[in-house]
């Protein structure tokens, strides 16, 4: 199976009490489903889920391939610091209607390279699907040589990668030198130059709000038009701004309370409510028709 494309990083919305609000959840998806998009990339940090328990993770991986449309492929995120939780989720998710499993790289304690191969390895084995692999050395700590990426996606199961990091000479040689898998971008903020760098595809929390802007970005490469690439990404990057301005869970979800698509803008504690000064920029692009 061919996985290029755009995919929605899905959220998980919460209740005050910070229990999963199902019929949020529920309207989310449904409404990414209807966005042109390829797929939802479910579970990921975007989904906060390493503020979640692995039941709670479990539970909203079901819960969204409930209400998914079978035109959209879902690939489930099962990443964890520890190798037997991860497997759980991948063997959760290995019974799930979903397509692929993917995992960050084992974050805060430092993993060997062998350690981190056989921890890809044994996930794999236990979902029973293919993986795709999950680059963020900012947030995982784990700061990857392009050898080293080549040698993951070489592990049996491997199919695709998310690169989640600017470094574009990087991603030009991943992709050059693995013409045969998938990489997608992971900034949103760099999808054109990811895209031009020779990506095949894109994974975005702000998909969730400018979906169609990201498909046009893709459009605009693919039909060699750089020029509306670069007039769509600065656009995007406006918005993308403003997100990491007001943190940018709790500004996507503000954005998609205020558009009626949940009712529900709360995040799991630690992460906040959108203060007054950035609930007005936020409602300010909104009825600028940014997003
Ligand atoms: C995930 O795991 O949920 C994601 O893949 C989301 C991808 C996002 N990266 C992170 C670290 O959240 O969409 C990006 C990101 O929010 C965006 O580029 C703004 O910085």
């Amino acid at each position: 199976m061919n996985f290029s494309g755009l995919y929605a990083a899905t959220l998980t919305p919460f209740n005050l009490d910070e229990t999963i609000n199902h019929d949020d959840l529920a309207s989310l998806v449904k409404f990414n489903c209807e966005s042109g998009l390829d797929g939802l990339y479910v579970g990921g940090s975007t989904a906060e889920a390493f503020l979640c328990s692995t039941e709670e993770r479990i539970q909203t991986l079901e819960l969204t391939a409930e209400a998914a449309t079978a035109d959209m492929t879902l690939i489930a995120h099962v990443g964890d610091i520890s190798t037997k939780k991860s497997e759980i989720l991948a063997r959760a998710a290995g019974a799930m209607p979903y397509q692929a499993i993917s995992a960050v790289t084992p974050f805060y304690y430092p993993v060997a390279f062998n350690e981190l191969k056989k921890h890809y390895s044994d996930v794999i084995q236990a979902a029973g699907k293919p993986m795709i692999v999950y680059n963020f050395p900012a947030f995982a700590g784990m700061n990857l040589s392009g050898e080293q990426i080549n040698e993951l996606l070489n592990i049996d199961g491997v199919v695709a990668l998310k690169q989640t990091s600017a470094n574009l000479y990087q991603m030009e040689q991943v992709t050059r030198q693995n013409p045969e898998k998938t990489i997608f971008n992971g900034f949103d903020e760099i999808l054109a130059s990811g895209l031009v760098a020779g990506a095949n595809g894109g994974i975005g929390s702000t998909y969730n709000i400018q979906a169609q802007r990201m498909i046009d970005i893709q459009a605009a490469i693919f039909t060699n038009n750089a020029q509306q690439a670069t007039a769509l990404q600065r656009e995007a990057n406006v918005l993308i701004d403003a997100l990491v301005g007001t943190g940018v869970i709790p500004g996507l979800k503000y954005v998609l309370k205020q558009k009626g698509i949940i009712q529900n803008e709360h995040c799991r504690r630690p992460l906040n409510v959108v203060t007054d000064e950035h609930k007005a920029t936020l409602n300010a692009l909104i009825e600028a028709g940014v997003c």
